[in-house]
């Protein structure tokens, strides 16, 4: 782990990095705070820190203010200020300037060492807060059979879409999927929806939108009002063409789709309720097939 060294007195900082070399440390030098600003800016930059206080055109001190306010709450730095100033109120000010923790010079090396374990620690424990987070925005967002996005989410991305340029909006309902699931099983079935949604995922080009409407019911979202009606009747065909795979076999299925355009500024409800009618036809003329 790359560990950022700021101190300006050449002995200390020679025998400090030497110390953290030996330690498995990988040292990065700065020989003032803004030199220390500088290099902890960026993708890749040190996350653990060891300040000295007095140093020339940035102190420790003014640095880790300075850190604190341009951080990434997200990735903040572990701060050690390492001083040889040890009355209280140095350590107060220290601590309130935002470091995590403070070392008084002439320090213990297994001290040391051992504190900068805690600052692993802390990192390691941010990082896997991050790892947490990212993954509940990502189930937020995304449907838990498919992992295409759900349906709140496609509903808001088709918002924007129509607030932006218009959407085709194509409402997608499998065919008589009842049968798929009494004749071989909810499981195969479900096998079925996760196969669908990758087959149409395949197809989808930069741009598009496809999330789960709910049950047997998928969303498509093209922004551009031409060209659509060959792109659904190849999703079609493609559909009714290939088998799906499933755990137990090929599965063939059909859908029908309700497509309808949406001028910009317009409203999604009112657009839904006429994909939804165009569906409704698409149904009865014989399923297989879209109507606009
Ligand atoms: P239609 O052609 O008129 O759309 O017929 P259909 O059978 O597809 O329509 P219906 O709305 O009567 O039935 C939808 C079926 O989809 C019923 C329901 O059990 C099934 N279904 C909905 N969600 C899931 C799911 O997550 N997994 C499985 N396996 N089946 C589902
Ligand atoms: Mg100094
Ligand atoms: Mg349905
Ligand atoms: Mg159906
Ligand atoms: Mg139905």
């Amino acid at each position: 782990m790359k560990v950022l060294v700021a101190e300006d007195d050449l002995t200390s900082r020679t025998l400090l990095v030497s110390v953290l070399r030996k330690w498995g440390f990988e040292p990065v030098v700065a020989e003032d705070g803004e030199e220390a600003l500088a290099l902890l800016e960026g993708a890749g930059a040190a996350r653990l820190v060891l300040l000295d206080w007095s140093m020339p055109r940035v102190d420790g001190v003014e640095a880790c203010r300075r850190l604190r306010e341009r951080e990434d709450p997200d990735d903040p730095p572990y701060v050690v200020l390492l001083t040889g100033r040890s009355e209280k109120e140095s350590i107060v000010e220290g601590l309130e300037a935002g470091a995590n923790d403070y070392v008084t010079k002439p320090y213990d090396n297994e001290e040391l060492r051992a504190r900068l374990r805690v600052g692993e620690r802390m990192l390691a424990l941010q990082e896997a807060l991050n790892g947490a987070k990212a993954a509940l925005i990502h189930q937020a967002r995304h449907d838990g059979l498919t992992g295409i996005l759900n349906r709140r989410a496609v509903l808001e991305e088709l918002e924007r879409l129509l607030l932006r340029t218009g959407v085709v909006v194509a409402l997608c309902d499998l065919d008589r999927f009842k049968e798929v699931n009494d004749r071989h099983g909810h499981l195969v079935g479900d096998d079925v929806l996760r196969a669908f949604a990758s087959r149409i995922g395949e197809r989808l080009e930069k741009g598009d939108l496809f999330g789960r409407y709910g049950g047997e019911e998928f969303l498509l979202g093209f922004p551009s009002p031409g060209e659509n009606r060959p792109r659904l009747e190849g999703l079609l065909r493609d559909l009714s063409s290939r088998g799906l795979p499933t755990r137990s076999g090929e599965v063939r299925v059909t859908m029908s789709v309700g497509a309808v355009w949406g001028r910009g500024g317009g409203r999604l409800d009112l657009l839904l309720a006429r994909a939804d009618e165009a569906l409704y036809r698409a149904k009865r003329e014989g399923r297989d097939r879209v109507v606009f």
